[in-house]
């Protein structure tokens, strides 16, 4: 077992029994010209993670610890699209329209893949998401459940949004979660803060957070 001098207490885990799910660093997200951008955001904010996420991607690989990568895409018919989520915002152009990155969050075009800096590797598992959260309309429980994974180790892109749903589900179906710090952004800097401060809030009712520097020197103790 390893511990976490984590927020608000520590994290104990086992990393026989913990994915780390790094959520949708995707050009689309990070990048000019993506849906990040379509929303009206200022996407340079997110470009600054890269290499917390890479420390992080990077721990995970020399410790054995499993890797989710999740990619916000839909099929290129849209079926697995909302109406309600392609209409909001009135965005032009918007989900499934074309742009300087191709159709905006579909799969196979340029702009729903990851950042070339944190690409999966070969045997890492690459998951499509339709929603915000990584367990809806997905395999996810599927493959952590028959890989008997208790903990997750959550990063990515946007703090509020994708992360902080995933955590949620996750938290609802069991999972011990320990969201990255320095390893997550939001387009909105207060609200990066107050999801960390929310998450750890009434003893952990979400999960716990803490710096990847934290969790290397969990991971280094003998
Ligand atoms: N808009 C926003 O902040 N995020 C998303 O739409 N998706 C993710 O968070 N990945």
């Amino acid at each position: 077992m390893k511990s976490v001098d984590a927020r608000p207490y520590p994290y104990p885990f086992d990393p026989r029994h913990t994915a780390a799910v790094v959520i949708d660093m995707q050009r689309d997200f990070l990048e000019p010209g993506g849906f990040g951008a379509a929303l009206g955001n200022d996407v340079s904010r997110l470009a600054a993670i890269v290499p917390a996420v890479g420390q992080l991607l990077h721990l995970c690989r020399t410790h054995q610890i499993a890797l989710v990568h999740t990619r916000e895409a839909h099929l290129p018919d849209l079926s697995d699209c909302p109406k309600s989520k392609r209409a909001r915002g009135h965005l032009s152009p918007g989900i499934g329209d074309r742009g300087p990155l191709g159709r905006i969050l579909v799969d196979g075009e340029p702009g729903s893949e990851i950042v070339p800096e944190l690409a999966p590797l070969p045997g890492e598992y690459v998951l499509r998401k339709p929603g915000k959260g990584a367990f809806y309309g997905t395999e996810l429980m599927a493959w952590l459940a028959a890989r008997q994974i208790t903990h997750l180790l959550v990063a990515g892109v946007t703090t509020e949004v994708c992360v902080q749903s995933t955590m949620r589900e996750a938290n609802d179906r069991g999972f011990d979660c320990l969201l990255l710090e320095d390893a997550t952004q939001s387009y909105f800097a207060e609200f990066k803060e107050a999801t960390l401060a929310m998450v750890r809030a009434q003893g952990g009712i979400v999960g716990w957070t803490a710096t990847v520097s934290e969790l290397r020197r969990a991971l280094e103790a003998a």
